[in-house]
């Protein structure tokens, strides 16, 4: 049997490596040629712990070749990204274009698994795209299903393996299929379900951290006005056995909790109050920790150096999609001409394309950063920065969004 998995990014390559590794054949499609190339020499594109020595062996096994051109396959995984318009609804062009690549290759009775987090609907929209390119098949002819991945960028060869997952189909019988390809890898529990709900599940979990995190951030903005430390004082409620309240941040990044409550609000926008909230709230967090840069800023004589430490959108990662710690960089960076801004991300080597544009910011070393800096602006508790030396910050504006320093 064959596996075409479409779409070889932060998920499509993991999967699809993880799948070869374990005996199945596997072809992974891309538009991008370079990552094409990439994965035919056995190389990742981008970062993740243990991902490497899977793809390596995987094609060195012959188990994993990569593809421009969409395969004749037993079963298609499509893992596309669904980013959203400006009026905050799922652009489902990326799904719609690998349907129209499967269908031309379809016999009938293939597997075809949506991955991508997808607003309530999608893969019925999908069924119905390939349908209508394929008037010779029906819906019995194809089996359908809803797979949402659900790993932690940083331990997904770890979590695609324990997790639990849920496995919606358009019908029972593409469920259960979609099952059986996932028990190739997966040792935790697979649960079946209808394709809105598995839809629905993904953008759940999501939407939960998220209003988790902004009731945290709102925290943390009333214990500033009360003059109260607010990492103690989550430290201490969350000393009741049934409180668990999250860190407050800089505000909420990566391409998952801050888009997916966005799929919710725009299927339901009556209904979706507290999560529409929720999502304002952490989008506001940038624009307090630039209130309190300009407060530092107004307080040093001449040229104020600002060290900003951290860009990713976590700790311990490359990963600077949706990082509130870029769109802080950049307001700063364009708000405070007169200002010098010493970057340090130990992640990349080149300034982002984001921040090229400003003359006033440099991308420097921890040391050089911290020993230039009136300010110190923390914006991601990446392991390097944990090192710092406390007696190093004495005389300077500490600006700690993560509570690194609490
Ligand atoms: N954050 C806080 N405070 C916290 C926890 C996180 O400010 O207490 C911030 C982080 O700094 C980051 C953002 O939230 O900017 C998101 O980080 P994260 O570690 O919570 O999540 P992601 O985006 O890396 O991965 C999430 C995970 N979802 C859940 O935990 C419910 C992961 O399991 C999903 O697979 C992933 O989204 C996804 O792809 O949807």
């Amino acid at each position: 049997k064959t596996v075409a998995v479409i779409g070889l990014g932060y998920i499509g390559l993991p999967t699809a490596a993880i799948l070869a590794t374990n005996g199945v054949d596997v072809v992974g499609v891309d538009v991008n040629p370079k990552t094409v190339e990439a994965v035919s020499r056995g190389e990742v594109p981008f970062v993740e712990p243990d991902l490497g020595g899977h793809v390596s062996r995987a094609v060195s096994e012959g188990t994993l070749t990569a593809s421009l051109e969409t395969p004749k396959a037993d079963a298609y995984i499509v893992a596309v990204p669904t980013p959203f318009n400006d009026d905050k609804t799922a652009d489902l062009s990326y799904i719609e274009a690998a349907g129209s690549a499967i269908a031309p290759q379809l016999v009938g009775d293939e597997l075809i698994i949506l991955e991508s987090t997808s607003p309530p609907g999608a893969t019925q929209h999908l069924a119905d795209h390939i349908l209508g390119l394929r008037e010779d098949l029906t819906i019995d002819n194809l089996r359908v299903a809803h797979c949402p991945e659900r790993v932690l960028p940083g331990r997904v060869m770890v979590e695609l393996v324990t997790n639990d997952r849920i496995v919606g189909g358009i019908t029972p019988a593409a469920a259960e299929a979609a099952r059986d390809l996932y028990q190739t890898f997966c040792e935790g529990e697979i649960l079946l379900t209808d394709a809105t709900t598995a839809e629905m599940a993904k953008l759940v979990e999501n939407s939960f951290r998220d209003v988790n995190i902004a009731f945290a951030n709102e925290l943390s903005v009333i214990s500033d006005k009360l003059g109260i430390n607010v990492w103690e004082l989550i430290e201490l409620a969350n000393h009741h056995p049934r409180v668990n309240i999250l860190q407050p941040g800089p505000g909420v990044g990566g391409h998952c909790i801050a888009v997916d409550p966005w799929f919710i609000v725009s299927s339901a926008p009556e209904e979706a109050k507290l999560i529409h909230q929720a999502r304002v709230t952490n989008d506001s967090k940038p624009g307090w920790v630039i209130e309190q840069v300009e407060k530092a800023v107004a307080q040093v004589d001449g040229t104020p150096k600002v060290a900003v430490l951290g860009l990713a959108f976590k700790a311990n990662i490359d990963d600077l999609r949706e990082s509130p710690a870029i769109s802080i960089a950049q307001r700063l960076g364009a708000e405070f001409g007169d200002a010098r801004f010493l970057i340090v991300e130990p992640h990349i080597d080149e300034m982002p394309k984001q921040l090229s544009g400003l003359a006033n910011a440099e991308l420097v070393s921890t040391d050089d950063a911290i020993e230039q800096a009136d300010i110190v602006l923390l914006l991601v508790d990446h392991a390097q920065f944990k090192s710092i030396d406390r007696s190093a910050l004495a005389g300077k504006a500490v600006i700690d969004t993560r509570g690194m320093w609490r």
